[in-house]
């Protein structure tokens, strides 16, 4: 086609504006009579030719050599591409007949889901050819849409160099595995290795202007560390995937399986961490799980915290991190089966549902419920009710929170274990701690307050009054190390003891320094995650026990961490690891990125199950035999592993603590941007 006009030009006549000829009447008449003479017209052409100057005729002659020179280009050029064009849409028709896998092996990213419905085995982000775009990567309506900023440029190029450096390691890594095993008791395990009230109203999030902003930056590539924990963590889901699949917790020496609520609890638990560590193949085969197996139409007893916290907050942040509305829809029928715990006398809710049947009840033993239960649900309901416009979940739960602000029986700030469903008040008086049953009251009253954009000032206030409590009656100093740990009060006792679970404050107390809040809280934080790292550092294995109790004078030959034989179990619990993280977020210093990848060697070493999975254990202190108690709790891949990761990471908008807030088990829920 273009060569065709090329030739048109070349052979057209002299332009009659260039070069002017006066011809004489007679060969005017002449021309007019012999028309269609061919030899008439050559003959007239060439005395016309023969009259023209000789410049004239060189510059025709330049001109018509120009035009053939200036045709022969082009039409070379445009066959060229019209040849390479149609090449390469031949190529890339035959590339994804033929070997669709290779579509995946370039730019290998973790897309986000694109529906709760069909096709979720497809990833047109990772095709070869532009795709339209998909109308449904929302998240809910639209006016709750808040982007990961990291989600789309900074994550797809993250999960390529993940994929990438990983399977060129694989098969190395899985041989040694096998190779370098001891046995103990029949267990196989690897060696090495202001008083403003809560509003009712439902907050709707602003997108955050730095979105597009962020998208621009360059990604941060993966490193050696965060490879091992995304190593470990597909080891313990495999043990899941052979033994447990869709069962609540994997018990990875006899190969099995544990059930709690019989809803899946691991699986629910690790969605978000597989989604942070890019793991797009085991993200996709949960969610097909989720899809068409997870029923919470179940005659099953709950208990209302930790199916908050685990499977309410999991799908709820999960929802967030993927656009993936199914997750949204799971978390809506879960939260609503879970509201009939607040019907009761004093609205503080049951500890336990019926999901199937909507009824809610106490222990048996008691009309209790423990504080930290009741108080730790909060973060989750409230972002439900933003989610869905519908207020009876934020009213429910603030309502607790209210109530609890007003009672009577704390001790500067420090609120007893037990509250009566029946009558409000607090129960067991006189006993107080930071760890089990009271723990998270305290890391909710900070939390709930950053994720309503600082304004809750009740919160804040019994965030503040709590950890002055805690400085005045909690807090001594070891021997010989000096130490700094938080004890407990019992009836005006001081007690040395503090659980592992306590190991949440100085994460705590790092974020609230973040935010704004007294300077020396971050001192105290620093002080208390030296101690926590200590818990591990002074034990045999490496490993913290459930509780420590610490030395107040200094013997001869004792450590400042004594360990009795009840509390020397490890649950791989992940306290200590979620604390290293906030504290390395905000000081930068390498050391708590040093310690954690000595507590992920020693999980290694002493937990790991070669055939599949990690275990807790009964005895940190035995190294040559530890003990396995043969369960991988949900919160190992929840929590720790998922803490590591992020531990390990230089990428402060990996989950950046400005945009998101943690639950209680590691759910990244989203901070709602002030009006
Ligand atoms: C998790 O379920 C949560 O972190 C909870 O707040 C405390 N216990 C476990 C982890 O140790």
């Amino acid at each position: 086609m273009y060569s065709g006009a090329a030739a048109v030009a070349t052979a057209g006549p002299p332009r009659q504006d260039f070069i002017s000829v006066t011809l004489g009447p007679e060969e005017a008449v002449g021309a007019a009579g012999y028309n269609n003479s061919k030899a008439w017209r050559r003959r007239s052409c060439w005395r016309k030719w023969k009259q023209l100057s000789r410049l004239q005729r060189s510059v025709i002659l330049f001109l018509f050599a120009f035009l053939a020179v200036c045709g022969v280009i082009s039409y070379t050029s445009m066959g060229e591409a019209w040849k390479s064009l149609t090449n390469k849409s031949l190529d890339d028709q035959r590339t994804e007949q033929e070997i669709p896998g290779l579509k995946l092996a370039n730019p290998a990213v973790l897309p986000a889901p694109q529906k709760a419905d069909a096709n979720h085995g497809d990833y047109p982000e990772l095709s070869l050819q532009k795709q339209p775009k998909p109308p449904h990567v929302r998240r809910g309506p639209s006016n709750l849409q808040i982007k990961a900023p990291w989600r789309d440029t900074r994550l797809k190029t993250r999960h390529s160099t993940i994929r990438a450096v990983e399977e060129l390691v694989q098969a190395d890594k899985e041989e040694k595995t096998e190779k370098s095993i001891i046995s103990w008791r029949g267990a196989v395990i690897e060696p090495d290795q202001s008083t403003e009230p809560p509003s009712s109203k439902i907050k709707e999030p602003e997108k955050p202007s730095s979105v597009e902003a962020e998208a621009q930056k360059e990604p941060v590539p993966i490193n050696e560390r965060q490879l091992a924990v995304i190593k470990a963590f597909r080891h313990a889901w495999r043990g899941y995937k052979d033994f447990a699949w869709g069962h609540d917790e994997l018990k990875p020496l006899s190969k099995s399986y544990s059930e709690w609520f019989g809803l899946g609890l691991t699986l629910i638990d690790a969605l978000d961490t597989m989604w942070i560590l890019g793991l797009k193949e085991e993200f996709e085969e949960a969610r097909k799980w989720v899809a068409n197996d997870l029923v919470f139409d179940k005659n099953v007893d709950v208990n209302l915290f930790e199916s908050t916290i685990r499977i309410l907050g999991g799908l709820l942040s999960t929802y967030h991190l993927s656009g993936d509305s199914l997750f949204l829809e799971k978390a809506k029928d879960i939260g609503n089966r879970l509201m009939p715990a607040f019907k009761t006398p004093s609205k503080i809710p049951y500890s336990d549902v019926n999901i199937g049947r909507g009824t809610a009840h106490p222990p048996r033993w008691t009309s209790d419920s423990t504080v930290a239960e009741v108080t730790s649900i909060q973060l989750e309901f409230r972002e439900l009710s933003r989610l869905t416009g519908d207020e009876k979940f934020q009213k429910a739960v603030d309502e607790v929170m209210k109530h609890v602000h007003t009672l009577s029986g704390k001790n500067d700030g420090l609120v007893p274990m037990f509250i009566n469903t029946n009558s409000g008040q607090f129960t067991h008086l006189g006993v107080y701690t930071l760890g089990a049953r009271a723990d998270s009251y305290y890391e909710y009253l900070l939390k709930q307050w950053i994720q309503g954009g600082k304004k809750e000032n009740e919160l804040l206030e019994d965030y503040m009054r709590a950890i002055e409590g805690v400085k005045k009656h909690l807090l001594q100093r070891s021997a010989p190390k000096k130490l700094t740990f938080v004890g407990e009060l019992a009836h005006g006792h001081f007690s040395a003891k503090m659980d592992h679970l306590v190991c949440f404050l100085p994460g705590t107390l790092a974020l609230g320094a973040h935010n704004g809040l007294a300077a020396d809280h971050m001192k105290l934080a620093e002080a208390l995650i030296e101690t926590c790292y200590q818990m591990y550092a002074q034990v045999e294995t490496g490993l913290s026990p459930e509780i420590v109790h610490f030395n107040l004078h200094a013997q001869k030959g004792h450590k400042d961490v004594e360990i009795k034989p009840a509390d020397r179990h490890n649950l791989l619990r992940p306290e200590t690891v979620e604390s290293l993280f906030y504290m390395y977020r905000f000081t930068g210093d390498k050391k708590y990125q040093d310690w954690g990848w000595e507590i992920l060697q020693n999980f290694n070493k002493y937990t790991r199950v070669p055939t599949g999975g990690y275990t807790s254990i009964n005895n940190v202190q035995n190294p040559s035999n530890p003990e396995p108690r043969d369960k991988m709790e949900s919160f190992f891949l929840g929590e720790t592993l998922k803490y590591m990761f992020l531990l390990f990471s230089d990428d402060i908008d990996l989950i950046n603590l400005d945009k998101y807030v943690f639950n209680t088990e590691a759910h990244p829920l989203p901070i709602w941007v002030p009006a």
